[in-house]
């Protein structure tokens, strides 16, 4: 995952996370975007309505034409530059795609708003489900400011995008380096619904997914363990054994990681999987 398309402002702030690290090519498409081409910004003309978004998209086959063999696009449903987003992704479908939803929306939406997002969420999970992506990754300002708690209004986005990109980037490089102890199942192919969790491993066995996703079949843990802590602490086994046993969980198929960090805080990062459409909640 490291081709990334930030689609609207919510999908530009979000690559704009990712762009502090250096191993993500990042590509912004948006109006009022200030930035070459060449240097990832594509400038759009601002549209009316999502339908007007739709009927002008223009060829970003010139643009994304190094973001290949996998992409990844970044949007939030409500917006009316997302009335682009089909156009967008088919001219991509030679490609494997991931797509990571934005459901914002913390205050109340327009009536516009809402039935953009209503129909973008319900097409783009069909695909995924039809097999056209390769996850749909879904993600709930919601959900991301009940675990952040109290968020003051400026920076109020930034702190978000923090945690979201932070946890999708930790759990990457996880998934590039070698556990210290490691049980993972394959993921199976039909479970393309996504979310994230993130939580500090201690008191509570708690999780905080980012999006409250309905019959999970499938979770990944990593847990991100200080170093000295693995050799000399002999709680720790027992503590993710209990995390890893938690009765309400019998009937998901979980495995996990458990890798060395030089933090003296202790986290854990979790990816959870479903086939089944989520409802528009
Ligand atoms: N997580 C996150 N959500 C954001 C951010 N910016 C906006 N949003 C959410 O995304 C939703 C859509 O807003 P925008 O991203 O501004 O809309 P847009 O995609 O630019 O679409 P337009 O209507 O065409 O401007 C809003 O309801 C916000 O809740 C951001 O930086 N991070
Ligand atoms: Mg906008």
């Amino acid at each position: 995952m490291d081709k990334l398309v930030g689609l609207g402002e919510a999908g530009v702030n979000v690559i704009g996370e990712f762009a502090k690290y250096p191993q993500y090519q990042c590509y912004r498409i948006d109006e009022q975007l200030s930035g070459l081409k060449k240097d990832g910004f594509y400038c759009v003309d601002p549209q009316p309505t999502t339908e007007e978004y739709e009927s002008t998209c223009p060829s970003f086959r010139n643009f994304l034409k190094g973001a290949r063999p996998e992409i990844t696009l970044v949007l939030s449903g409500c917006g009316k530059i997302s009335g682009m987003s089909l156009a967008l992704l088919e001219q991509v479908r030679d490609r494997k795609i991931n797509v990571i939803y934005i459901r914002g929306g913390e205050r109340r939406l327009s009536k516009r708003a809402n039935l953009t997002e209503r129909a973008t969420f319900g097409v783009l999970q069909e695909y995924a489900r039809s097999g056209l992506f390769q996850s749909f990754q879904i993600i709930s300002n919601n959900s991301l400011k009940d675990i952040l708690g109290k968020t003051p209004v400026i920076g109020y986005y930034d702190a978000l995008n923090g945690l979201l990109v932070n946890t999708i980037h930790m759990i990457n490089v996880f998934e590039n380096s070698k556990p210290v102890v490691a049980d993972y199942s394959p993921i199976s192919d039909i479970n393309r619904i996504v979310t994230y969790g993130f939580s500090r491993f201690g008191e509570k066995n708690e999780e905080n997914l980012f999006f409250p996703l309905d019959n999970i079949r499938q979770k990944r843990y990593y847990f991100a363990i200080n170093k000295k802590q693995l050799e000399v602490d002999g709680d720790i086994n027992n503590k993710i054994d209990e995390y890893l046993n938690q009765p309400e969980q019998e009937e998901i198929d979980i495995s996990y990681g458990i890798y060395p960090t030089n933090y003296e805080e202790n986290f854990v990062y979790c990816k959870v999987y479903t086939n089944a459409i989520q409802d528009y909640k």
